[in-house]
C-alpha cells in the first residue's frame, strides 16, 4: 500500500492550484489546513517539512516537496492518466514549461511584493512596492490576454493542462485589485471556463472559499 499523499496549505495561498488539481485529477491525498494567522507554518514541525515557511508543502511518498508550481508539474508528471501534461516532445509541452516558470517566476512574485509590499524595503516604501507590483501584475496580465486569445482557449492551446490552475489562481488573487483580471476579456472567458470545472466547487467547499465564486 503506498503512502498517501498529504497537502499542507492554508484556504485561498498558493496551495490552492495544487490542491484544485488534486481534485481534479481524482488523487487521493489528505488536506492539512494550516492557520497562518495563528503562525502554524512557523512551527519547528512544519519548518522541518518547509524551511521556508510557506504554504504549500506536499507530503509525497513520505518525503515533503514544496514550491507550488513544482508540485503541480510534479503530480501531472506522475499521473499520466489525468491528461495534465502535454506529450513528450509536443509544442504544447514547451509552451507548458515555458508558461509554468514564467507564471511562477514573474507574476507570482509580483503578487508577493502586492500581498507582503514591506519585504523588499520595508514599510518606507511599501506604497511604491505596491505600485511597481500593481503595473507588473497587469502587464502580465496584457501578455496572458493577448496569448490565450492568440492561441487558447487554455494556455497550452487545445487542451488543459496543469498549468492552467496555477494561472488561475493567480488570476483569482487579482480578486480585489485595481484591475483585477476579469477586465480582461478574454481572461474573463478563461477564469468562467476554468470555474466551470466540477472539481473547482470541490475545492471551495473544502477550503471554506466564498469570494470569486
Ligand atoms: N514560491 C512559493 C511561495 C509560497 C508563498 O509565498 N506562500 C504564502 C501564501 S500564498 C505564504 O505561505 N505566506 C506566509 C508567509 O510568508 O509567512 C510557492 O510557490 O510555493
Amino acid at each position: 500500500m503506498s503512502t498517501p499523499c498529504i497537502l499542507h496549505t492554508s484556504p485561498g495561498s498558493a496551495g490552492l492550484c495544487v490542491h484544485w488539481l488534486l481534485i481534479d485529477a481524482g488523487i487521493a491525498h489528505e488536506l492539512r489546513l494550516l492557520d497562518l494567522a495563528a503562525g502554524q507554518h512557523k512551527t519547528p514541525a512544519y519548518l522541518a517539512l518547509n524551511p521556508n515557511g510557506v504554504v504549500p508543502t506536499l507530503e509525497l511518498d513520505g518525503q515533503p516537496v514544496y514550491e507550488a508550481a513544482a508540485l503541480i508539474l510534479l503530480l501531472a508528471e506522475r499521473h499520466p492518466a489525468a491528461g495534465l501534461r502535454p506529450a513528450r516532445g509536443s509544442r504544447a509541452e514547451a509552451q507548458y514549461l515555458q508558461w509554468t516558470l514564467h507564471l511562477a517566476n514573474t507574476l507570482q512574485p509580483a503578487f508577493r511584493t502586492w500581498f507582503y509590499p514591506h519585504e523588499a524595503a520595508g514599510e518606507a516604501v511599501a506604497a511604491q512596492a505596491k505600485e511597481l507590483a500593481r503595473a507588473r501584475v497587469e502587464s502580465a496580465f496584457d501578455r496572458l490576454d493577448a496569448h490565450l486569445a492568440a492561441h487558447g482557449p487554455y494556455v497550452c492551446g487545445e487542451a488543459i493542462s496543469a498549468v492552467d490552475f496555477l494561472a488561475t489562481m493567480l488570476m483569482r488573487w487579482s480578486r480585489n485589485m485595481p484591475k483585477p483580471a476579469t477586465s480582461w476579456p478574454t481572461l474573463a472567458a478563461y477564469i468562467a471556463r476554468m470555474k466551470a470545472r466540477p472539481s473547482f466547487k470541490v475545492l471551495y467547499e473544502r477550503e471554506g472559499l466564498t469570494e470569486w465564486a
